[in-house]
């Protein structure tokens, strides 16, 4: 399993969308699961390329097809996820924060969330903290969930945290953040109610967020 494992992140490391995709057909085949294929060898092939660009290393075309290539895996993967029954339903507005334009992440949380009974409404890359706001309200949703992956835009985040404050918003919508650069210590400083690491994370601490009046003390989920 582990073989399959480094296999995925080598063809994701190198941006090889054909490896990429014979090797979903083989995580199907031997019913592995998708989530952890995702996890344990995509976002792992991701993270060797993020270490060596920042060692210079590797170039932002690589990148690109490093990118590229972790997306043919979770559309291959994501219409095979299990999908663990839920009385937790709510609505998520969910998106990238501003000025930042990653959404692997982002879209495998947002799936995983789908999948297990979350209704989201996915706001895509680069969102403001105003139509953040106004797809809440109009929306109606119970939660908004930010994702970062880069330390300049997690700033973003305290600013919308901020602006909830300030506009009496802050009882009516419950906040989560996650991404890279985002640490439970930062999701506790700027006020969010929820922090999780990972996307099956993510779904945990929704699900509680939706299952708890009030709040005391900050979530935080793997
Ligand atoms: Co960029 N990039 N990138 N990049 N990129 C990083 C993030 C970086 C860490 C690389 C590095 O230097 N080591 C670095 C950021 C440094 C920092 O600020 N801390 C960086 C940089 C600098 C840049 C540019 C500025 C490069 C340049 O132009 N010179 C540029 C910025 C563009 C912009 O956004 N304005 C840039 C561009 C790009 C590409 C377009 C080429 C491409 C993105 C393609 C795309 O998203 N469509 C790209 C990529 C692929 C990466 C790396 C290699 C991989 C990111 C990724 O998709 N990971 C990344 C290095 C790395 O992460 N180690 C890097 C896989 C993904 C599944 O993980 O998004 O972390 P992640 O999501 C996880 C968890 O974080 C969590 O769950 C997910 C699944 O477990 N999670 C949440 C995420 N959001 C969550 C929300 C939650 C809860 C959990 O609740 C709401």
């Amino acid at each position: 399993m582990s073989d399959l494992f480094k296999r995925i992140a080598d063809a994701v490391r190198n941006g090889s969308k054909e490896d990429v995709k014979k090797l979903a057909d083989e995580v199907l085949e031997n019913k592995v699961s998708p989530i952890e294929a995702i996890q344990k060898g995509g976002v792992s092939g991701l993270e060797q390329l993020g270490e060596a660009f920042e060692n210079l290393e590797a170039f932002l075309p690589e990148l690109m097809l490093g990118g590229e290539a972790m997306k043919v895996l979770i559309d291959s993967l994501t219409p095979y996820m299990g999908s663990e029954k839920s009385a937790f339903t709510g609505k998520i507005v969910i998106g990238t924060v501003k000025g930042d334009l990653h959404d692997i992440g982002k879209n495998l949380v947002a799936t995983t969330l789908s999948v297990n009974g979350f209704y989201v409404v996915d706001l895509g890359v680069d969102v403001s903290t105003n139509k953040f706001i106004e797809k809440a309200l109009e929306e109606q949703a119970d939660i908004i969930a930010m994702s970062s992956l880069l330390t300049t835009s997690a700033y973003y985040m305290e600013e919308l945290i901020k602006r909830l404050k300030q506009e009496e918003l802050n009882t009516r919508f419950k906040v989560i953040v996650g991404g890279g650069p985002i640490d439970p210590n930062w999701a506790r400083v700027i006020g969010a109610d929820a922090y999780a690491r990972t996307a099956v994370g993510a779904v945990k601490i929704c699900k509680s967020l939706m299952g708890t009046d009030v709040i005391t003390e900050m979530l935080m989920g793997d």
